[in-house]
């Protein structure tokens, strides 16, 4: 089989693929078969390492014996069981685990299956309990600009990625925006945290003096923007962002969907920044991308002010059939297993400096405009060509897989997070490949 061919009992025109070029990619597919380790092997079995994580989720890396063990088992004994009025021991203790290694306080635990369902919870347990503490006027979310929070109308709406919103008018009414914090023109090859930009987070006082604050209920940003191109915070920013926070009675809800477990040598990126909000989402690593599940994870005061009674009161109107599935619970407890066996939450950190040293070697190669790290996620980014944005970073992309690297693009920036398993060998193959096929596109 040559190069990107496809089986040709393959039928492929059903399947509509998501956040996919489908006509572009059909005309030349690109599909993996199996996947071990760090490596996916392609369907004309070429190994390809995932520079990745799949999508951000296989922290543990590929092919878990483990995971796959407990699933089994776990369909075989109790393949479901419903949580509404209902409920079966996994869940509590898989909850229990991750209230374990989350950021203090933050050890209430509400099951999704998806990072847009763990941004739709956070959301709505914000309304929900500023309407308990009688502040029923604070019903105004606020996103940022660049922003990702998933494809949930509530978190397209707090979102600020233009191409995700555009096609789909009708937003959540009562949204706005603070101003994204990436400035190549102060910040470009940055090392970890870029020096300049905290001040932007005063961007908060500018909304509350346009809306009053009395009418906001939470601020949600991601601590580390991941699609749009792994954007690191501006040195004090989440502090200082915590603070106006608190000054003005604002939820703060920190979506970790991508920087959860592990990714920057912390078990979430709040204890990496020493910054702790009132609610946290999550979803990709907490069952190693295997089965899907998500949790948005609330501070005991927002789950104490909404547990008023009456005793026989529904506290919460809120929940899915799948909400602490029996099977991703399984699979999420296996996989907690294997992060605090292998101490992969902190082992990030250990690899966190070769990893940044390895990227910005590729600081001189063509077109390179900015390069960003921090924890073991990273971005590449190359100047657009003129009128064809994105076209140089799809390219840079489709040149890595043929050549065997598997790699995110989010317009011209090449945004990496390896799994947490990597070693030095992995960085170095992967950072060569990336160069080489920087150089080869140009
Ligand atoms: N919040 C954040 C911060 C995310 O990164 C979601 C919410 C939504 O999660 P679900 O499970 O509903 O997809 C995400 C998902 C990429 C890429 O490479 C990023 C995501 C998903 C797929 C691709 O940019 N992030
Ligand atoms: N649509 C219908 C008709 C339903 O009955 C349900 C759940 O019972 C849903 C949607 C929601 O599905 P889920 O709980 O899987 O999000």
């Amino acid at each position: 089989m040559t190069l990107h061919q496809i089986p040709n009992t393959l039928q492929i025109d059903s399947f509509w693929m998501p956040f996919t070029a489908n006509w572009q990619f059909k005309s030349a597919p690109r599909l993996f078969e199996s996947a071990q380790g760090m490596h996916y092997t392609t369907v004309d079995g070429r190994k390809v390492i995932d520079g990745s994580s799949g999508l951000w989720c296989t922290n543990a890396g590929h092919g878990r014996r483990e995971i796959a063990a407990a699933v089994e088992r776990q369909l075989m004994n109790l393949d479901f069981a419903p949580s509404f009025q209902m409920g079966h021991p996994l869940a509590f203790e898989f909850a229990n685990r991750l209230a374990e290694i989350a950021p203090t306080g933050l050890d209430r635990i509400f099951f999704t299956n998806s990072g847009s369902e763990s941004i739709d919870t956070a959301l709505k347990i914000a309304l929900a309990y500023q309407r308990a503490a009688g502040q029923a006027a604070r019903t105004r979310l606020i996103g940022r600009e660049r922003g990702y929070h998933g494809v949930g109308f509530g978190g397209m709406s707090v979102g600020g990625m233009v191409n995700n919103r555009r096609a789909f008018a009708t937003h959540l009414p009562g949204v706005d925006h603070i101003r994204h914090t990436h400035d190549l023109a102060r910040n470009a090859f940055s090392k970890d945290l870029p020096e300049h930009g905290a001040e932007l987070a005063d961007d908060v006082e500018r909304l509350v003096a346009l809306h009053g604050a009395e009418t906001i209920a939470a601020v949600i940003v991601e601590p580390v923007p991941g699609s749009a191109g792994v954007l690191p915070p501006p040195k004090g920013y989440l502090q200082r962002l915590r603070q106006l926070c608190d000054k003005h009675g604002i939820l703060l809800i920190f979506d970790e969907v991508i920087t959860g477990f592990g990714r920057l040598g912390t078990p979430f990126a709040a204890q990496y920044f020493g910054v702790t909000p009132d609610l946290m989402t999550t979803a990709k690593g907490i069952t190693n991308g295997t089965v899907p599940c998500g949790a948005a994870f609330a501070s005991r005061k927002v789950y104490d002010g909404l547990m008023t009674g009456p005793e026989s009161q529904i506290e919460l109107f809120h929940g899915y059939t799948y909400s602490a599935h029996p099977v991703a619970c399984a699979a999420g407890i296996a996989t907690l297993d294997i992060y605090r066996d292998e101490g992969l939450l902190t082992r990030g950190a250990s690899l966190a400096g070769y990893w940044r040293d390895a990227l910005h070697q590729l600081k001189d190669l063509p077109n390179v405009i900015d390069i960003r790290n921090v924890g073991l996620m990273g971005a590449v980014e190359l100047a657009p060509r003129k009128d064809a944005a994105g076209e140089r970073g799809y390219e840079v992309m489709v040149d890595c897989f043929t050549h065997g690297l598997y790699l995110r693009q989010s317009g011209d920036a090449l945004a990496m997070s390896p799994p947490l398993i990597v070693e030095h060998s992995h960085i170095d193959e992967l950072v060569s490949i990336l160069g080489d096929a920087i150089k080869r596109v140009a």
